[in-house]
């Protein structure tokens, strides 16, 4: 242990370790994180990224940035020595929650390996007063309060750049904010968030509602606001035009201080448009690089050779397409454009479909973004595939070499290093530390899966993070978990396509099956983690059946002795770090083809959980990676669920009612014992939506869920050192789902950043 870090903390806090407050020392080490970054930033030759993006879900950055930066063994030795705990002083992070799910989160995997590559790329984004709603139970119904994470000692500052952005006619101030982003043993680049001076956080109202109208007081107050009526969605281009109008600016002007003379734009920055919010910005720089002389013609061509599109959804109604009446009114600058760019795409195709402005005046952004970037990836192979041959086969007939994939990765310093020590030096054990830098070393794992020693060491290690989630979780909400169950858990946004409901008629399935006599071969802790869109209703349903099951079962000794429900309050990163590490069984089940990607499945594989899911999203890929015996698959292909939503023959009470094991699970749900705890409405309307819509065919998949669930827990009773063996296999095969693969993918074949 170096004296000089004590001496540093020491000199830091003005007193010595011991005697200092967890605060005192929150504010010493971020002192020390700032100077030290400061020291590898790093001059840009050549080309630039700008990763644009409404969503930034960078979580908790103390320890990570320790990490990053070589110093958390000595600061944690250190600390011990003085009687302090650095997992106490994290406590003291306010956590920075801008981001829905995985594509916000997607965008902090991509900063931590842009640095860590050495690679020149910087984010751009909203500096949101409120990060996505702080989630509390309260009778089984899911209640929402505003989450305010900004503190003065924010790591994210305020300097005095400032660039004037007009809104519905009227100019505001969109001033910068700078986050240092350190990589592992890499540079440190910049995470640029806009906002305004004049944003009013106490104009919020009751839980999180505020005058949507009075856009100085509340343009960067939420995240993306609830988009259910009109003056939500008008909120929401206001802030996308802010970020993208800012945004552009400071990237002219970066790169006209590097020398760039604007006709060689592309020479100096790729822009990367993560998904259609940000997609105003190839109308802003056409229109910016017109004030500064360059023809429209050739602005266009710029624009496209710097811009290129990553979709990540092919849910229709998060493809967003604006009424243009609403772009008349808050971007009327940007609206001649748009025509003129629309006019462009007419001359190409005569392929009504693929225009941006469609013959009912709606305008439709992704359609903007292909036309005028030079590349479209989707986000694993399945996803693109379905994109080229179905959602933009239009348009991949006309632009074939535009289209690519790029599978999402994760960071495997927050995702391993950081949440689960206790696994990553037992690996470092194994086979060194080189992993941390190339993911793909893990597969020397592979030498070791016949090792009585090491799978046992797997179990004990598993076992013990357990234990820690139990403690965790008792402390927090009062749970008592079985730590020798199995641990199943099923942790994302809460959405109909990514099927709790799958989940939650299975718990049903099992508790009247035990009820009946029949008990299953392991008990079974499910676990959730999950947030509902404030105004999506049956979501928050879902979630009410989930806990009124959950208060069913634990109020029954009979039952929860083999089966427990917990939901764990509030999820987000910080929980998810505790709940991964912790998990047994991945609970992937989203209908074939509904997800894009997923990243969570890939967090789970790295922490050694065996996958129970669909053949949907990057599970293709984690299947093909660790072969049909280390995963559990199951249900519809996404070819068969295509071709029954192009057909529309799917109908749903046609299997209520053929299959007596589902009618009685669906049943269930209004019955005496979930009344006694729940509320009948809520109950109701989810019965009734299973049987008269179930618009994600939960149905036609609950046989083969149930039997490759229970397959899957006879497993793990059975013979646990042959699950520990493919848990390791797991491990070994996570390599290639780590974001610098995917990073360097994408400077390969898009970017090709400069150092
Ligand atoms: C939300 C609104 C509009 C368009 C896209 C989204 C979106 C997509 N939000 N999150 N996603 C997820 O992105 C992840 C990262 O690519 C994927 O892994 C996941 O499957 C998407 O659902």
């Amino acid at each position: 242990m170096s004296k000089s870090m004590k001496a540093t903390l020491t000199d830091l806090c003005q007193k010595e370790i011991s005697t200092a407050t967890d605060a005192e020392l929150y504010t010493a080490l971020l002192k020390l994180v700032h100077e030290k970054s400061q020291q590898h930033v790093k001059p840009v030759t050549g080309r630039k990224l700008y990763y644009i993006s409404a969503e930034f879900l960078i979580g908790k950055l103390l320890s990570n940035n320790l990490i990053n930066l070589g110093l958390y063994d000595d600061v944690r030795d250190t600390l011990a020595e003085a009687g302090k705990a650095l997992a106490d002083i994290e406590e003291q992070e306010p956590e920075p929650s801008l981001g829905n799910g995985g594509l916000g989160r997607l965008a902090a995997c991509f900063l931590d390996s842009l640095a860590t590559l050495s690679l020149p790329g910087d984010g751009v984004g909203l500096r949101y007063h409120c990060g996505l709603f702080h989630q509390n139970f309260k009778n089984n119904v899911q209640n929402e309060t505003p989450d305010f994470w900004l503190t003065d000692q924010c790591a994210a500052k305020a300097t005095d750049t400032v660039f004037p952005v007009s809104l519905a006619g009227k100019t505001y101030s969109a001033r910068l904010y700078k986050l240092p982003v350190t990589g592992y043993e890499g540079r440190t680049n910049t995470l640029n968030l806009f906002d305004l001076d004049t944003v009013d956080e106490s104009v919020i109202g009751d839980g999180i509602s505020f005058d949507k109208k009075d856009i100085a007081k509340n343009l960067t107050l939420f995240l993306y606001p609830d988009d259910s009526d009109e003056d939500g969605r008008l909120l929401r281009i206001y802030q996308q035009y802010f970020m993208v109008s800012a945004g552009a600016q400071l990237i002219l002007d970066e790169c006209m201080a590097r020398g760039c003379n604007l006709h060689d734009l592309a020479d100096y920055a790729a822009i990367q448009i993560n998904d259609t919010h940000p997609s105003m910005v190839i109308p802003e720089l056409i229109r910016l690089l017109g004030l500064h002389g360059i023809e429209f013609e050739e602005a266009v061509q710029i624009v496209t050779d710097t811009c290129a599109y990553t979709n990540h959804t092919i849910l229709a109604e998060a493809l967003e397409k604006w009424p243009r009446h609403y772009l008349d009114t808050v971007v009327p600058q940007l609206m001649p454009i748009i025509e003129k760019l629309d006019a462009i795409a007419k001359t190409r195709t005569d392929n009504a479909a693929l225009a941006i402005i469609d013959q009912n005046q709606v305008v439709h952004m992704a359609h903007m973004d292909i036309h005028f970037s030079h590349s479209t990836n989707g986000v694993a192979t399945l996803h693109t595939q379905i994109l080229k041959e179905s959602e933009l086969a239009g348009f991949y007939q006309m632009y074939p070499d535009k289209f690519n994939n790029k599978t999402n990765g994760i960071t495997f310093r927050r995702w391993l290093l950081k949440c689960n020590p206790a696994l990553t030096s037992e690996i470092e054990n194994l086979i060194g530390d080189g992993f941390k830098k190339d993911a793909s070393e893990l597969k020397k794992l592979l030498a070791y899966t016949d090792d009585t020693e090491v799978l046992s060491k797997i179990r004990t290690i598993k076992k013990d993070n357990k234990k820690q989630l139990a403690t965790w979780l008792a402390d927090k909400q009062g749970i008592r978990l079985n730590t020798d169950a199995l641990f199943s858990i099923q942790s994302k946004r809460l959405h109909e396509y990514k099927r709790q409901q799958l989940n939650l008629l299975f718990l049903i399935h099992e508790y009247l099956e035990i009820k009946a006599g029949h008990v299953p071969a392991t008990p079974l802790v499910s676990i959730f983690g999950a947030k509902a869109a404030p105004a999506y209703i049956i979501a928050k349903d879902i979630i009410h059946g989930l806990l009124t099951l959950s208060q069913v079962i634990s109020e029954d000794p009979q039952v929860s002795r083999w089966l427990q429900l917990a939901f764990v309050e509030n999820y987000n990163v910080s929980a998810a770090e505790k709940m991964i590490p912790a998990c047994d069984l991945s609970e992937q089940i989203s209908l074939a083809s509904k997800e894009a990607s997923g990243t969570g499945n890939m967090k789970f594989m790295l922490n050694g959980a065996l996958t129970l899911g669909t053949m949907d999203g990057a599970n293709v890929e984690i299947a093909e990676a660790v072969g049909n015996d280390n995963i559990y698959i199951f249900g519809q292909s996404s070819k068969q669920v295509i071709h029954h939503y192009a057909a529309a023959d799917y109908c749903a009470r046609d299997w209520y009612e053929a299959d007596p094991n589902l009618r009685r699970a669906i049943d269930f749900l209004t019955s005496e014992e979930m009344l006694k705890y729940g509320d009948e409405e809520h109950l109701k309307r989810l019965q009734h939506e299973l049987i008269n819509k179930d618009w994600f065919q939960t149905l036609p998949d609950f046989n083969a869920y149930v039997v490759r669930k229970e397959q899957a827990m006879k497993d793990y009773a059975v013979n646990p050192e042959d699950w520990s063996r493919r848990t390791l296999i797991n491990i070994a095969e996570a390599g290639f789902f780590s974001s610098d693969r995917t990073i360097a993918e994408y400077d390969q074949d898009i970017w090709h950043l400069g150092k």
